[in-house]
């Protein structure tokens, strides 16, 4: 693989760098001479959301270990909200109430890495955003009604590393998972790391969406060789109903993976077709593994192909007719693109190299179409819908474009014609995205890059730098770049969803609040003591909350359900209990649930902790406990 200076594109970067304010030294404020000039005036100009104007797309895009979603606006990248997922988030009193704290369980972080929004035939259809924790082995539904979390499943039986997601098939039938780290299954297992090759398996899951719903629950898995499977994707079009996944570490290695994983020339792509996979389920062709359907490929042909891809792969990415799969190795400067009528083609006729572990490997060169050049550690591609691909480039911190096959004969014998343009981006880039890449009619329009490595772009906050992000206009021939910002970190992949794709709702209408707690009326509050247990059925509404005192004894269980019976945008209500850490935040027409043991004894007063009103500040109350014994006299 050669490699053209040219494609370094040093012009390109300077061009952009020259142009922009966001690049002055660090404590020169960014409205110097580079705000006189044409290109920074172009640049603001589109990006510019005048005030009370709002932005024609959602950014999402993951929080990693900060186990939250972040909200941003598109073109302006102001940051809109934060969807807490994974951990609890005051803010919002996510992870305070009795439901919130269900749903997270035990675990207190979450990793997210990869949103991926639902889709009907192929394209968003604005319903739910599905986010995978790496960490824990999970994966939660957000619905967009209201933008909150309303499930998470996990942690998945038989699997470790849920990296490999959150990829939703064309009609949300299913999310699509495989797993990071290989473990002795069933969970729980003993066996020696040493015997890695032998005891250890990754999984690929299929998680089954309800249509009407949206619940999640794992539909089947299909085991693998202990690969640590990397980055996927689904297919659509001709591919739909197949799956893609690379793997990192088809040399098995289990320590000092940075050199043992990274022997062979070609690792392996998991070539999956979820469709024949429902069909073994369905036809029984499955053993049950920790309550789960399994499915071995060596006994269920036609479920499981590999494919050699060039080297230490980590994105693969289908294109939007679903046609082409584009694969990227990391220690390799091209990337690979495959035609799936080939692979197909390929796999009726058998043309396999070999096959590991009874399932076969297609011929690398009976799938390809051609070694795309385009530059220094490739990571993930993206569509225009336009026919141009989009790749970033860890090493050389560039975005480079080019064109999709199909390509002219003088093309083919020089594929460095087909790389267009690229731009130097200002750090060590991971994800990028285009709205709509992973859909059959993708946005185009803008293009967000996100680092890995923020290299001090913002002004010094100490050892942790701020992490960036930054946006290209992407409607030209050349790639520019329009606008640097903050991102919350970690960000990893992110998802891009029109604005008029949505219309979330802002109160709960009245009659669509099942709780059996709730209470509408001032007349229908109260406390009902039941033994130990004191169960409290309170309203809220401007400005005051009935009742507003609460008689316990010390040892008693509090039961407090408050509903917000207002039906006004934006009028939200908080019940903080001072020293008692209970924060509940509850939207006009919801109901809340918290549950305290009384271990403390004195008056905690309570108050509403969102500005509500003018009387705000008098919407408080007392919670009173007394204690259990009369203190024994000297
Ligand atoms: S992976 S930088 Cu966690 Cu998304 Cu590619
Ligand atoms: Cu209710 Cu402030």
């Amino acid at each position: 693989m050669k490699l053209i200076s040219s494609l370094l594109a040093p012009a390109v970067a300077a061009a952009a760098l020259v142009a922009l304010p966001g690049c002055n030294p660090p404590g020169k404020s960014g409205a110097g001479d580079a705000g006189k000039s044409v290109a920074a005036n172009s640049a603001a100009a589109r990006t510019w959301v005048a005030p009370g104007q709002k932005d024609e797309f959602y950014l999402f895009y993951s929080g990693g270990h900060s186990g939250q979603v972040y909200v941003a606006g598109l073109p302006s990248m102001r940051h809109l909200a934060t969807i807490p997922v994974f951990g609890r988030y005051p803010g919002t009193g996510y992870g305070y109430d009795e439901a919130s704290k269900a749903m997270l369980g035990d675990y207190t972080w979450g990793d997210v890495h990869h949103p991926g929004l639902s889709k009907k035939d192929g394209l968003y259809d604005g319903r739910w955003l599905f986010v995978n924790d790496n960490a824990n082995n999970r994966i939660a539904r957000i619905d967009l009604r209201d933008f909150k979390t309303k499930q998470i499943l996990g942690p998945i039986p038989n699997s470790m590393g849920n990296h490999g997601s959150s990829f939703v098939t064309d009609n949300t039938e299913y999310v699509l998972v495989a797993t990071r780290f290989s473990v002795p299954l069933p969970k729980g297992r003993y066996a020696d790391p040493a015997n890695y090759e032998k005891e250890f398996n990754g999984m690929v899951s299929g998680i089954k969406v309800d249509p009407t719903s949206g619940t999640m629950k794992v539909g089947w898995q299909i085991i693998t060789p202990p690969f640590d499977w990397d980055l996927g994707s689904t297919g659509k079009g001709p591919s739909e109903g197949w799956a893609f996944w690379t793997s990192y570490n088809t040399e098995m290695a289990h320590d000092n993976l940075e050199a043992n994983a990274s022997q062979k020339d070609r690792d392996y792509a998991a070539i999956v077709n979820w469709k024949a996979a429902e069909a073994a389920v369905n036809a029984g062709q499955t053993t049950m593994l920790d309550g789960v359907a399994v499915i071995d490929p060596a006994k269920t042909p036609g479920v499981l192909y590999y494919l050699p891809v060039p080297k230490s792969p980590h994105g693969i990415d289908v294109d939007p007719t679903g046609r082409w799969v584009v694969a990227a190795g990391k220690l390799q400067p091209v990337a690979s693109v495959f035609d799936f009528e080939k692979l197909q083609a390929a796999i009726a006729k058998k043309d396999f190299e070999s096959e590991f572990r009874g399932v076969p490997v297609i011929r690398y060169d009976a799938a390809l179409e051609g070694e795309v050049p385009v530059g220094l550690g490739p990571l993930h591609t993206q569509y225009d819908g336009a026919g141009n691909a989009y790749t970033s480039l860890f090493i050389e911190s560039a975005v480079a474009k080019w064109k999709m096959p199909p390509w002219s004969a003088d093309e083919r014998a020089d594929l460095n014609k087909v790389v267009l343009d690229k731009i130097a981006v200002h750090y060590n880039i991971g994800h990028l995205v285009v709205g709509g890449s992973d859909t059959k009619k993708p946005y185009g329009k803008y293009l967000v890059a996100m680092n890995k490595l923020s290299k001090g772009r913002h002004l010094s906050v100490g050892p942790s730098q701020p992490e960036d992000s930054e946006l290209i206009d992407i409607t030209g021939k050349k790639m520019e770049l329009i606008y640097e910002a903050f991102t919350e970190p970690e960000p990893h992949f992110a998802q891009i969803l029109k604005a008029d794709a949505i219309s979330p709702i802002e109160v709960y209408p009245k009659a669509e609040n099942d709780d059996p707690n709730a209470v509408w009326d001032a007349k229908d509050t109260g406390a009902t003591r039941r033994g130990n247990v004191v169960e409290v059925k309170m309203i809220a509404i401007r400005s005051h909350f009935t009742p507003d005192r609460i008689d316990v004894n010390e040892g008693d269980e509090l039961v407090l359900h408050v509903t917000n019976v207002e039906q006004t945008p934006d009028m939200i209500h908080g019940l903080g209990i001072v020293e008692q850490n209970v924060n509940l935040v509850i939207d006009p027409g919801e109901t809340k649930t918290v549950r305290i043991k009384m271990t403390k004894t004195g008056v905690f007063p309570f108050y509403c902790t969102n500005f509500c009103s003018a009387l705000h500040q008098e919407m408080q109350g007392y919670l009173a406990v007394k204690p259990a014994v009369a203190v024994a006299t000297q």
